[in-house]
């Protein structure tokens, strides 16, 4: 494990900066350590310039089963030929620039619309064209957060569950509405507070904040509580933003931290190829 070192980004239990020479030669060692930093502080950055979307795919099955998603849950975006590889960019599948593009623009949980075994859904996000302002991923520690809630809001949330519906996933409603056949899905419910069997700590699971209701809360209750959570999910020293640079590529357990896009590239150019995974256990 010589080659491998994880440095903090900052004081939180999430992100660390993991060094591996070639990922292309990755070893079992080095793959239980990137295992490791990601359940351990949710989001893990490596710095690997050139890798192709054929070795990303390959990477990234590594660590759980590459998902194939329908093309309503892609942007309509995904890359020809590697249909588990969708880009996340303003630039279109024939290179047309999408105007004033915003997608993923609030903090979600990818994989909040599976039910609860599937929701474990590790994204691997690597940046192509960066923009020279904004473009930025944003990243919030749903492990951490627990340790800054009151007792009494802890152990009120503790007997909570929400739920979600894939149809209301904001970034999916338009593509949806084009391909009417792809099959729709009804509320799958989780528990607000969770351990998960493979991870260290419990950890706080809203979802899509946008999107998220509290089972047994009037939908104005519900969202109350969601905003009185979200002070403290979005607290400063509760976030991590990623400036991205060419060749970077992070990788997260969805279950563990909420993202989002930060905006604010107007129509720069920004490419980056995202594969989901269904971790293994
Ligand atoms: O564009 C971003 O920064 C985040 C994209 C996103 O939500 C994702 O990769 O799942
Ligand atoms: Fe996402």
């Amino acid at each position: 494990m010589n080659s491998l070192t994880a440095n903090k980004i900052k004081a939180t239990t999430m992100g660390q900066v993991v060094k591996i020479n070639d990922i292309k030669a990755i070893t079992p060692n080095e793959i239980k350590a990137i295992q490791n930093c990601v359940i351990t502080h949710g989001v893990c950055v490596i710095k690997q310039p050139n890798l192709s979307v054929h070795d990303l795919n390959k990477f990234s099955s590594l660590f759980g089963e590459n998902i194939n998603l329908p093309t309503f849950m892609t942007y309509d975006n995904r890359v020809e030929n590697e249909p588990c590889v969708v880009r996340i960019s303003n630039i279109d599948k024939n290179g047309v620039l999408i105007d004033n593009f915003k997608g993923a623009e609030y903090w979600h949980q990818d994989g909040d619309y599976y039910p609860d075994k599937k929701k474990q859904v590790w994204n691997f996000l690597y940046a192509v064209i960066t923009p020279k302002t904004g473009g930025a991923t944003g990243f919030s520690d749903g492990q951490r957060v627990l340790a800054t809630l009151p007792q009494e809001l802890l152990q009120k949330i503790e007997k909570l569950q929400i739920s979600i519906s894939l149809d209301d996933v904001p970034d999916f409603k338009k593509f949806k509405a084009n391909s009417p056949n792809q099959n729709t899905s009804s509320c799958v419910y989780h528990n607000m507070v969770q351990q998960l069997d493979y991870t260290k700590t419990k950890s706080l699971y809203l979802g899509g904040l946008n999107i998220t209701k509290v089972i047994g809360y009037n939908p104005q209750q519900s969202n109350q509580l969601i905003e009185e959570l979200s002070t403290y999910l979005f607290a400063a020293d509760n976030l991590y933003i990623h400036n991205w640079e060419p060749g970077d590529l992070l990788i997260w357990d969805n279950t563990l931290v909420y993202h989002r896009s930060m905006g604010g590239y107007g129509n720069e150019k920004r490419l980056l190829y995202r594969i989901q995974t269904w971790v293994f256990q």
